[in-house]
C-alpha cells in the first residue's frame, strides 16, 4: 500500500486529494498544524481512513519528524498562505510560508530520504498567479514569470527551489502550475465562493447585496475534483517535471456573475452588486489563461467541468447549504 502525506489537508485541495488518494488504495496522511485545530474533526469525519499528523511549514523540525513518522512515498505540499489579497496585509508572513515553506519541506525530504536515489516523490503546488503581468497568451511551461503580488512572489520562490532540488540532488519532485479551480468547498474568501454564497443568500432573502472589486480580471476557472488528480499523475511518471494545468477558457467576473443570477433566475446582477474599494488590490492580474496541452499528452490529463458546470455545481451546493442552515436557526 502506497503512503501518501498531504500538507494543507484542511484547505479545498487537500481535502479533494485525501478522498482521491484514498479511493487509489494509499494510506493517506494529512499534516495538521496548531493546537486543537478545529478543522481537524471536519477533515477526519469526510474521510474516516485519513490520517492526522503533526506539523507545520514554519517549523523544519515538525517536518523531519512527520516524515520519520510516517515514510511516505509521495508528499503533496499543498499547504501555503493561499489568499493573494492576504498576502499584501501580511507579506513577510507569506513568504515565511508559502515561500520558505517549500525550502523546509525539500530539506526534509533531502535529510530523511537520504542524498543518494531519494525514493520520495514531492509534489509542488506551484500557481498561475506566477505569470501575474502575462508575457504571453496562452500561458504555457515556458511562458516567464512577472508576479504581481507578495503571494506570487513566494510561489516563484517555491517553484523555482523545486526545479533547483530536482537538478542537484536528483529528487523527483514537481510542479503543477495550476491555474484558479473551485469547487462547493472553496474557502469564502475567494470571488468565485463569495459570488455563489451570496447569491443563494440573496434568492432565500437573507441578504441584499454583494461588495465586490475589480470586475474586470479574467480567470482561467476550473474544478478542484478534476485538478487533484493531474496532482497524482504528475508523480506517477518516472520523471519529475513541471505541467499547467488549466482549462483553457478565461471568463471575468463579471461574466461569472452574469452566469451565477441567470441560473438563480435574475434577469440582471446589476443591482445586488456594489463596488468596495478595500477588495481592490494594490497591483491585479488581469488575464490568466492556460494551455495544459502538455498535461493533456503526457499525462492524458483533461478537465471534465466547464465553467457553466462549475457555477451551477458551486450555487446549487450553496444554495442548499443555506436552506439547511436557515431552517435549522428557525
Ligand atoms: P487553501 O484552501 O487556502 O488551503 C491552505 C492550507 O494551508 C490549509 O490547509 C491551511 O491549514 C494550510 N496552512 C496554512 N499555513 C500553514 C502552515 N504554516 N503550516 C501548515 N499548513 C498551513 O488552499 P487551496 O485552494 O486548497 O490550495 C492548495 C495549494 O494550491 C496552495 O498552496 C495554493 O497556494 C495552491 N494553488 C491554489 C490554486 C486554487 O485556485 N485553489 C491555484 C494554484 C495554486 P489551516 O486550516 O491550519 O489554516
Ligand atoms: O478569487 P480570487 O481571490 O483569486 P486569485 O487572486 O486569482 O487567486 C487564486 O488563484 C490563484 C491561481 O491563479 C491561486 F494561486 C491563489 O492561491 C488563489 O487560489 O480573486 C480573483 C479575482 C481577482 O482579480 C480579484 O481582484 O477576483 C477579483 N475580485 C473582485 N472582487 C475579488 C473580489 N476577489 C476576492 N477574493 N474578493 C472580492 O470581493
Amino acid at each position: 500500500m502506497k503512503r501518501a502525506l498531504i500538507t494543507g489537508i484542511t484547505g479545498q485541495d487537500g481535502r479533494y486529494l485525501s478522498e482521491f488518494l484514498t479511493g487509489k488504495g494509499y494510506q493517506v496522511f494529512g499534516m495538521i498544524r496548531g493546537q486543537n485545530n478545529p478543522k481537524a474533526k471536519l477533515v477526519t469525519d469526510e474521510n474516516p481512513r485519513l490520517e492526522l499528523v503533526e506539523g507545520d511549514l514554519r517549523d523544519l523540525g515538525s517536518l523531519i519528524a512527520a516524515l520519520e513518522q510516517v515514510q511516505p512515498d509521495e508528499v503533496y505540499n499543498l499547504a501555503a498562505i493561499s489568499f493573494v489579497q492576504l498576502s499584501f496585509r501580511q507579506p513577510e508572513l507569506t513568504a515565511e510560508i508559502t515561500g520558505l515553506g517549500v525550502l523546509r519541506m525539500l530539506e526534509a525530504i533531502r535529510v530523511v530520504g537520504g542524498m543518494e536515489n531519494n525514493p520520495i516523490r514531492f509534489y509542488q503546488a506551484s500557481s498561475s498567479e506566477m505569470f501575474g503581468k502575462v508575457r504571453e497568451v496562452p500561458q504555457t511551461e515556458a511562458t516567464p514569470f512577472h508576479p504581481r503580488s507578495p503571494y506570487g512572489v513566494a510561489k516563484v520562490f517555491g517553484h523555482d527551489l523545486s526545479v533547483n532540488y530536482r537538478e542537484a540532488y536528483g529528487i523527483h519532485a514537481s510542479s503543477g502550475i495550476l491555474f484558479n479551480h473551485e469547487s462547493p468547498r472553496r474557502g469564502h474568501e475567494f470571488v468565485t465562493r463569495k459570488i455563489t454564497s451570496s447569491l443563494a443568500r440573496i434568492k432565500l432573502g437573507l441578504q441584499e447585496s454583494i461588495s465586490l472589486g475589480n470586475l474586470e480580471s479574467r480567470r482561467d476557472w476550473g474544478y478542484a475534483g478534476d485538478y487533484v488528480e493531474a496532482m497524482w499523475l504528475m508523480l506517477q511518471q518516472d520523471e519529475p517535471d513541471d505541467y499547467v494545468i488549466s482549462t483553457g477558457e478565461t471568463h471575468s467576473i463579471r461574466e461569472f456573475l452574469d452566469v451565477a443570477f441567470h441560473l438563480a433566475g435574475y434577469d440582471s446582477w446589476e443591482p445586488y452588486v456594489t463596488h468596495d474599494t478595500r477588495f481592490d488590490r494594490p497591483s491585479e492580474v488581469d488575464l490568466l489563461i492556460g494551455s495544459a496541452a502538455k498535461a493533456k499528452e503526457k499525462l492524458g490529463w483533461e478537465p471534465r467541468v466547464n465553467f457553466e458546470g462549475l457555477v451551477k455545481m458551486m450555487y446549487e451546493a450553496d444554495l442548499e447549504a443555506e436552506a439547511r442552515e436557515a431552517s435549522r436557526e428557525q
